[in-house]
C-alpha cells in the first residue's frame, strides 16, 4: 500500500513539475535566482521555497534534512531534463556546500519542493522552512508568499 502512495505521489510530482520548467533556467536572471519567495499553493497541493543560503563557514558543510510547519512533507529537490525533454524532479537527499559557496534553491532547479500544505498559502503569507546542516545545525528561513514570475 505504502508503495502504491509512493507510486502515484511521483506521478503527481511529475505532472506538477512541468509547469515549473515552463521558462529556460538560463533566461533565470542573477536577480530572480537570489530572491527569496515561495509559490502560493492551496491547502493539499504543493509549494515550492526558494531562496539562498550562503555557507560562511570555514569547513564543507551538508545539508541532511529540511522540514516546514506548514506541509506534510518537505523535501529537496533537483529539476531534471530527459533526453527526450520531459521534465522531471527527483527527491535530493544529501546536498555539500563547499567553504564560502552558496546553495542555491531556484525555479528549474534544486528547490525545497512543500507537498499537501496544511493551509492555504496566499500572497503576503510567509513560509517558513527549515534546514539541518551537519556543521551549522538548525537554519531557519521565513519566505513571502510571491503569485509566479
Ligand atoms: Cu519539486
Amino acid at each position: 500500500m505504502k508503495k502504491l502512495v509512493v507510486f502515484f505521489l511521483s506521478l503527481f510530482i511529475l505532472i506538477n513539475c512541468g509547469k515549473s520548467s515552463e521558462k529556460n533556467s538560463s533566461e533565470t536572471s542573477v536577480d530572480q535566482e537570489t530572491q527569496n519567495w515561495a509559490r502560493p499553493g492551496s491547502q493539499g497541493q504543493m509549494s515550492g521555497a526558494y531562496f539562498v543560503y550562503e555557507n560562511t563557514l570555514d569547513v564543507s558543510d551538508t545539508l541532511i534534512s529540511v522540514d516546514s510547519p506548514q506541509a506534510m512533507m518537505t523535501q529537496i529537490h533537483e529539476s531534471y531534463t530527459t533526453e527526450d525533454g520531459l521534465a522531471g524532479m527527483r527527491e535530493k537527499k544529501e546536498i555539500i556546500v563547499h567553504s564560502d559557496e552558496s546553495l542555491i534553491l531556484k525555479q528549474g532547479g534544486l528547490h525545497v519542493m512543500l507537498m499537501n500544505l496544511k493551509e492555504d498559502l496566499s500572497e503576503n503569507d510567509s513560509v517558513e522552512v527549515t534546514l539541518e546542516f551537519t556543521e551549522a545545525g538548525t537554519v531557519k528561513f521565513k519566505l513571502p508568499v510571491k503569485s509566479n514570475k
